[in-house]
C-alpha cells in the first residue's frame, strides 16, 4: 500500500501547523487511503464531506489538530464500530472465503463463551476439504468442547438435527466449508445452510491482509446469508486491519472479533480504541484524545491577543496555563518568528509568583486598565501583594510591553497564521 492510515496520523501529529490547506491536503491523503482500501466512492465522498463540515468548527479545547484526529476516530470508529464486539444468540455461524480462518475461529469463540461459563457446541459443516472436520474435532478437545458432525456428509441432515441441540446448549458455533462466494455450488449450499439453520448471527471472517478481493467476496456473502458481524484474522501479522474498512463497508456490519495468532488463545473481542489506535499506527491514541479533552483554547483570547487588546486578567490566566504547560522560553523556542528575549522570559519566570500577587490584589476595574493606576494605588496593591512597589510598576511594564509585542505580530503576521501558530503549542495566547 503506497499510502496508509498511520503514514498520515503520524503525517498530521508531525505538522507544525495545520490550517485550511493542509486540512485539504490531509483529506484528499485520507481519500485515497480509503479508495484503496476498497470503501465505495459515494461513501468516501460523504465521510470526507462531513469530516470537512467538522473540521470548520474547533470546539472549545481543541486545537485544529487535535479536533482533526478526533474526527477522523470519530469517523472510522462509527464505520468500524462503536461498540465493544459483543455477540447476542445462541445460533452463530462462520462463513468466509477459503483459509480465511473460520476453524480456528469456530474454536476461539467456543472457548470464549466457555470462559462465560456457556455450555458450548461446534457444528462441523465442511465437507468439502478432506481434514476439516478432524481439524475442527481436534481443536474441540483441546478446550474440551463438543463437536457434532455427520459420517454420511449429509450438511443438511446435520444442520436440521442441530436444532434440537438448542435444549442441551446455550450456544451452537456452525463451521463452514472455506469458500470463495462466487463459487455457485457453494453458494447454493451456504444460502440452504443458512434458510435451515437461521442464524442469530453470521460472523464473515476475513484476514486482515485481504487485498481487494474483500469488497466483492463480502457483498457476495451478504446476499447469501446476510452478514451480522465481521472477525479480522491474522492481526498478529504486518498488515494492520485495513481490510476491516472494506469488509465493514460491504457487509454493512461491525467488527466483533480479532484473531491474534494461531493458538486458540489468540483471540480479542473489538475494542473500538484498540482497533482504530492499531490501524492508525498510534500507540498512545486514548491519552491523545484524553489530552484533547483536558486542553482549554479559548478562540475569543486569540483574537483579543492579537489585536493587542487583552486585559491583565487575559495576561494572568495565560501566566497560569502557561505554567501548566511549562517554562515560557521553552515554549517560545518553538516558534519560528520569535524575537523574545531569553532573559525577559527567564525573569517573566521567576517574577510569575509575584505577579499573579499583585494581580489579585487589584480590583477589577483596575485590571481591566490599568492606566488608571497613580502612585497611591499602586503603593497599596504592593502592600496587598507583599511585593514591591517596582515590582507593580515592573508587571505593569511587562504587561504593556507584551501587548504592544503582539500589536506587532498582529500586523507583521496574517491574523490566522499566528492564532493558529499559537493554538498548536497549546497556547492561550
Ligand atoms: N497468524 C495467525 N494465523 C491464523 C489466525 N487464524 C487462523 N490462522 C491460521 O490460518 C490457517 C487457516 O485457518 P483455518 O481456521 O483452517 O481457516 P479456514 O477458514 O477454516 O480454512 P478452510 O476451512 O480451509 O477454508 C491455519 O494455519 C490457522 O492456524 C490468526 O489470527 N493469526
Ligand atoms: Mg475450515
Amino acid at each position: 500500500m503506497q499510502f496508509s492510515l498511520s503514514n498520515l496520523f503520524q503525517k498530521i501529529l508531525g505538522r507544525a501547523l495545520i490550517d485550511e490547506k493542509s486540512l485539504e491536503e490531509i483529506l484528499n491523503q485520507f481519500k485515497k487511503i480509503l479508495l484503496q482500501n476498497d470503501v465505495e466512492l459515494e461513501l468516501v465522498n460523504d465521510l470526507i464531506k462531513r469530516i470537512k463540515e467538522k473540521a470548520k468548527k474547533v470546539p472549545k479545547g481543541l486545537t485544529l489538530r487535535e479536533n482533526l484526529i478526533k474526527i477522523l476516530y470519530e469517523e472510522l470508529v462509527e464505520f468500524l464500530g462503536r461498540e465493544k464486539g459483543e455477540i447476542k444468540g445462541k445460533k452463530i455461524m462462520l462463513i468466509g472465503l477459503f483459509g480465511s480462518g473460520k476453524t480456528t475461529t469456530c474454536a476461539k469463540l467456543a472457548r470464549f463463551f466457555q470462559k462465560k461459563g456457556l455450555k458450548v457446541a461446534l457444528v462441523a459443516l465442511d465437507y468439502h476439504r478432506a481434514a476439516a472436520v478432524d481439524q475442527l474435532i481436534e481443536l474441540g478437545n483441546q478446550i474440551g468442547v463438543k463437536v457434532f458432525w455427520d459420517e454420511q456428509k449429509d450438511v443438511y441432515g446435520l444442520a436440521k438435527r442441530s436444532l434440537d441441540l438448542l435444549k442441551k446448549y446455550d450456544v451452537l458455533i456452525y463451521d463452514t466449508a472455506g469458500r470463495d462466494a462466487l463459487d455457485e455450488e457453494l453458494a447454493k449450499e451456504l444460502k440452504k445452510l443458512g434458510e435451515i439453520i437461521k442464524p442469530d448471527e453470521v460472523l464473515l471472517v476475513i484476514p486482515a491482509d485481504l487485498g481487494k478481493v474483500v469488497r466483492k467476496q463480502a457483498s457476495e456473502f451478504k446476499k447469501l446469508v446476510g452478514i451480522t458481524g465481521v472477525v479480522i484474522t491474522r492481526m498478529d501479522g504486518t498488515a494492520k486491519g485495513g481490510a476491516a474498512l472494506a469488509a465493514c463497508n460491504a457487509s454493512d456490519a461491525k467488527v466483533k472479533f480479532l484473531g491474534t495468532g494461531e493458538k486458540i488463545e489468540d483471540f480479542e473481542v473489538y475494542d473500538p480504541k484498540r482497533f482504530v489506535s492499531r490501524l492508525l499506527g498510534l500507540g498512545d491514541l486514548e491519552t491523545l484524545l484524553e489530552k484533547a479533552k483536558e486542553a482549554e483554547i479559548k478562540p475569543e483570547k486569540v483574537e483579543k491577543v492579537v489585536e493587542g487588546e487583552f486585559t491583565l486578567e487575559d495576561f494572568l490566566e495565560q501566566f497560569e496555563n502557561l505554567q501548566r504547560i511549562g517554562p515560557l522560553s521553552q515554549i517560545t523556542k518553538f516558534l519560528p518568528f520569535t524575537k523574545f528575549d531569553e532573559k525577559i522570559l527567564e525573569q517573566q519566570e521567576k517574577k510569575l509568583k509575584a505577579f499573579k500577587a499583585i494581580i489579585q490584589s487589584m480590583t477589577l476595574e483596575e485590571r481591566k486598565n490599568v492606566d488608571i493606576l497613580n502612585e497611591s494605588r499602586i503603593k497599596r496593591i504592593a502592600k496587598g501583594s507583599g511585593t514591591s512597589e517596582q515590582e507593580v510598576r515592573e508587571l505593569i511594564n511587562q504587561y504593556r510591553t507584551m501587548k504592544n509585542l503582539m500589536k506587532k505580530f498582529g500586523k507583521n503576521l496574517k491574523k490566522g497564521d499566528l492564532k493558529n501558530l499559537l493554538k498548536q503549542f497549546g497556547l492561550n495566547l
